[in-house]
């Protein structure tokens, strides 16, 4: 049996190809879920892929993921520059994870370039587009091995 991936999405990326394409590109949630189980299948992992509104639902997933997978991917959306719970959450877990963004945090607004869960993570990888989460998918597979 593969083993398990979380990939876990925080607010309004549900909204995903349906406005912003500049900023975001024109895929949507599904079709970047659609990506990442084919891309996690060629590295061998099965992927879970979840997408929510409400921080403590991300909490919950986070601590579920470090019980029954090997590794989680996060988008954290908005919650990346402000949830300290998310930050300790990412450190309880015994699970590597890595950060994830569709877009160069660092090249947007101000109030973007602090990831307050970044210290917590493994690694970030922002900018790629839609194609940052296949980026992490193999990060994870590197670090997993
Ligand atoms: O670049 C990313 O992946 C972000 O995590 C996306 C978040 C944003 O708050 C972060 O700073 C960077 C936003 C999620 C999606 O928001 C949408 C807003 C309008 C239309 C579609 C999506």
């Amino acid at each position: 049996m593969s083993k398990i991936l979380f990939v876990l999405n925080g607010p309004n990326l549900n909204a995903l190809g349906k406005r912003e394409p500049g900023i975001y590109g024109g895929k949507t949630l599904a079709d970047i879920e659609a990506d990442c189980t084919a891309a996690g299948a060629e590295l061998g992992f099965s992927v879970d892929f979840r997408q929510t509104n409400h921080e403590g639902v991300l909490v919950d997933w986070l601590h579920e993921a470090g019980e029954k997978s090997v590794g989680v991917a996060i988008n954290a959306g908005a919650y990346t520059h402000t949830s300290i719970a998310l930050h300790d959450a990412i450190r309880a877990i015994g699970v590597p994870v890595v950060e994830v963004h569709i877009s160069n945090i660092h090249a947007r607004e101000e109030f973007r370039h602090k990831s307050v869960i970044a210290p917590a993570t493994k690694g970030m990888i922002c900018g790629f587009g839609p194609h940052s989460y296949i980026l992490a998918l193999h990060a994870l597979k590197n670090i997993t091995q």
